[in-house]
């Protein structure tokens, strides 16, 4: 099998949830030949369904409704390729940014709330960047609980990538702080620093991130500092809001969507690629490291379909 077989074969059995919800739903839409009304409804339900989102959907029958008419298109069997096509080109308006494994020079904040898959994203990049021999520096500024550094801790023993940390309770941007001081020292290639994500002090959260990135800057020297957030696509539409409030405290120039393998409801990519135009550059489709993918908006309509 080939490398790009073999990253579809993985795609698809990662949206297998999604993706059974999403053709039976299909095939009962699109079970009579006639495009009308019922078969509209249908539709909608099907990506209501999926959490692709009120807006998103509305947004997609549109289109569907007005190629319809200009195509003069009767039949729904061809209606089907036009709803492919459709998806294909709302998801490359988030126009996918891949992170450059192989370039050097970079700070990356990862922020989500609790649970996501910010560690374990963590070490997927790491490894990646590994891969290409790239100089790796874990950043360990969740401290908001213990468990959180020894976690990460223990993926830097595994991956043989240090991590700087502080004691439970420290402050976040004095760990960031001495992250920075030592990717200098060390020259270090790459900088991954993971943070808190606890939400009932959503306030105090926010500030807590900014002062880690105002650090991080301060510090930056000639590396970029890119900001991931990481969402969980089981969350469903919550998502969409907690892409609102990052990007509005924090800034937000990727998103990483996780565990679009524990779902039936992947749609809620189409929802956030449309209402958001922010790069989705990385989706995970289960625990391991290949589980972390590039996300390619073809490559996601098509296993969606087939
Ligand atoms: N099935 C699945 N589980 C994931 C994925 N990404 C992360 N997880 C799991 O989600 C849980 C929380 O992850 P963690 O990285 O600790 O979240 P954090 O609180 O944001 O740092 C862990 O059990 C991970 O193994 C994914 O893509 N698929
Ligand atoms: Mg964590």
């Amino acid at each position: 099998m080939s490398e790009t077989q073999g990253f579809l074969t993985h795609l698809k059995q990662g949206l297998t949830k999604t993706r059974n919800n999403f053709l039976s739903g299909l095939e009962n839409a699109f079970a009579s030949s006639k495009i009308d009304q019922e078969l509209y409804n249908d539709l909608e339900d099907t990506l209501i369904m999926a959490d692709v989102g009120l807006e998103t959907t509305t947004y997609l029958l549109d289109k569907l409704k007005k190629t319809v008419k200009e195509k003069n298109i009767i039949d729904s069997a061809q209606l089907r390729p036009v709803l492919a096509e459709t998806i294909k080109n709302l998801l490359e308006v988030a126009e996918n940014q891949p992170i450059d494994f192989s370039g050097t020079n970079q700070v990356h904040l990862i922020i989500g709330v609790n649970g996501v898959g910010k560690t374990t994203t963590i070490a997927k990049l790491a490894a990646k960047f590994r891969e290409n021999k790239r100089q790796v520096l874990l950043v360990a500024a969740d401290t908001f609980r213990a468990a959180a550094t020894e976690q990460l801790q223990q993926w830097g023993e595994r991956l043989q990538v240090p991590v700087i940390h502080h004691q439970e309770g420290a402050d976040p941007g004095a760990v960031a702080f001495d992250g920075m001081a030592a990717a200098k020292a060390r020259k270090v290639d790459i900088v991954i620093v993971d943070t808190a994500g606890r939400l009932h002090t959503k306030v105090n959260l926010m500030e807590e991130l900014k002062k880690v990135k105002r650090i991080i800057l301060q510090n930056v020297e000639n590396r970029e500092l890119q900001t991931l957030l990481v969402l969980d696509a089981t969350t469903g539409q919550n998502a969409i809001n907690q892409v609102k409030t990052f990007n509005e405290a924090i800034g937000v120039d990727r998103i990483a969507i996780t565990k679009l393998d524990g779902t039936a409801k992947g749609g809620i990519i189409l929802a956030i690629a449309n209402q958001f135009k922010i790069p989705i550059s990385l989706i995970g489709v289960g625990e391991k490291q290949e589980d972390l993918q590039d996300f390619n908006p073809t490559a996601f309509a098509n296993a969606l379909f087939e």
